[in-house]
């Protein structure tokens, strides 16, 4: 096994944060690197060493792959810790980790690349015997297979980007006039966001759910499920409260669920922390739809339900450790996460600036992932989420109740947030009674 002494954090905020404790906490040296508008960041205080790596631009910095590896080289890190966004599924710049002698703290180029391509993912998935919705097999051809297809399934069906994912390059097609323009669009849309305009088509279904299941994988073909969380509170495909367990689902299909994901994950030789995301139809079926190879910002609520440090594990993975059995698993209770963005509450506009006023909650089971401070300015290059509110209960209503006193007790000042959001979804009876999909807040605001 080759342990791994110092570690560079290549990510900037809630999470460059959260990676710095867990690398603290298990007695490595962390590095930590930051753009020019990132320079007064107070968490760079905690790494034992901090370099500029370039301008506010997230291409001069925090994407600039000669920048990074040479921060890497000349602080002599043996690890690079890519958190989410920016590099961390990047796979040209795991190889350049690779001929460097860095080890990337994550999977392998190549189910990296088998899982980018959604359409190409979704065949694999197949094979291992997962299901998937129902569509063409791999690329449309052409508007006249698409067409056929579509007849043969029944509308309304869905083009998507095979180079998308998260919600670009999509096209919701009711009837077949409509076909030829939105394959066009969809094309066009992929070409200019992603440079391949590869489209698939699929049954379109109607108010999904959002389920996912985290999984972690050791490199001797062991794998394990953390259990799933619930996505559907979303807005814009900006998932704004996460869960786990899914109380939607019953135990069998949550089971079901749970085999699929591990299943999926040794098929593909799967190494590190990941996510399969589902969609779960009205009757309760289950497809995937795609892989997220990559830490994700709601992984905090699996770790609340099992006490397992994700972090800490993806470095023990990448240090050759061998993973712990499925049965010392435990899930417990509920937990809850509010995504806080410097965002109107009621238009979700972005709203940067300096806080003046940052009472952050706390108590027992609260659980605060933030950079931000009162006196910290919010450059205005980067996401807008400050940071994240995760609670823990026995129950889902516990949790609840938990979070609903957690936002009560936030006063940030200076900046808009969506605070104000959250203390009303706490008492939504919709949200109270699990009455909602991932249309819910298209629909409801
Ligand atoms: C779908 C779908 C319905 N049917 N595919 C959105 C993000 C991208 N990863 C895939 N997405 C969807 N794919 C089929 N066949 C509905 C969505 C979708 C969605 C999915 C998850 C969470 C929120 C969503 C919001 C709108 C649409």
């Amino acid at each position: 096994m080759a342990r791994i002494k110092r570690i560079l954090v290549a990510n900037r905020g809630e999470i460059a944060l959260r990676a710095i404790r867990t690398i603290k906490e298990m007695g490595k040296e962390v590095v930590a690197v930051y753009s020019t508008a990132d320079k007064d960041a107070s968490y760079l205080h905690l790494a034992d060493a901090t370099i500029c790596i370039g301008g506010p631009k997230s291409a001069e910095s925090y994407l600039n792959i000669p920048s990074i590896i040479a921060a890497a080289e000349v602080s002599e890190c043996d690890a690079i810790f890519p958190g989410y966004g920016f590099l961390s599924e990047n796979q040209n710049f795991v190889e350049i980790c690779k001929y460097h002698n860095i080890k990337f703290i994550g999977p392998s180029v190549e189910v990296m690349s088998m899982m980018s391509d959604k359409s190409k993912a979704k065949q694999v998935m197949k094979e291992a015997g997962v299901p998937v919705i129902p569509g063409s097999d791999g690329a449309i051809a052409s508007i006249e297979d698409a067409k056929k297809l579509a007849r043969e399934m029944g509308f309304p069906v869905i083009l998507k980007a095979a180079a998308g994912g998260g919600g670009r390059g999509m096209r919701v097609v009711e009837d077949e006039s409509y076909i030829e323009n939105a394959y066009l669009a969809a094309e066009s849309e992929a070409i200019t966001a992603f440079g391949d305009g590869t489209i698939y088509m699929e049954k379109f279904i109607e108010n999904p759910r959002h389920i996912e299941v985290q999984v972690l994988a050791d490199s001797y073909g062991n794998a394990v499920h953390i259990g799933e969380r619930d996505c559907s509170m979303q807005r814009r495909h900006q998932k704004l409260i996460e869960e786990s367990p899914a109380i939607f689902l019953d135990e069998k299909t949550r089971r079901d669920l749970h085999e699929a994901a591990v299943k999926a994950t040794t098929y593909i030789g799967y190494e590190s922390a990941g996510t399969f995301e589902f969609l779960v139809d009205k009757h309760k079926n289950f497809y995937f739809m795609e892989m997220n190879t990559r830490l994700q910002v709601e992984h905090c609520v699996s770790e609340m339900v099992s006490g397992i440090d994700i972090v800490e594990w993806m470095i023990r993975i990448a240090e050759g450790e061998k993973l712990f059995e499925q049965s010392s698993v435990r899930l417990r209770g509920h937990a809850i996460e509010c995504r806080i963005t410097a965002e109107d509450p009621v238009n979700f506009m972005p709203c940067p600036g300096k806080i003046n006023k940052w009472i952050a909650p706390g108590g027992k089971d609260v659980r605060i992932d933030s950079h931000a401070h009162a006196g910290y300015i919010i450059p205005q290059h980067y996401d807008s989420m400050i940071g994240k509110v995760i609670v823990w209960g026995e129950d889902r209503d516990r949790a609840i109740k938990k979070m609903q006193r957690a936002m009560d007790e936030f006063e940030v000042g200076g900046i808009k947030t969506v605070i104000d959001f959250h203390r009303r979804m706490m008492r939504n009876p919709d949200f109270i009674e699990n009455r909602f999909d991932t249309k819910y807040l298209e629909s409801n605001l």
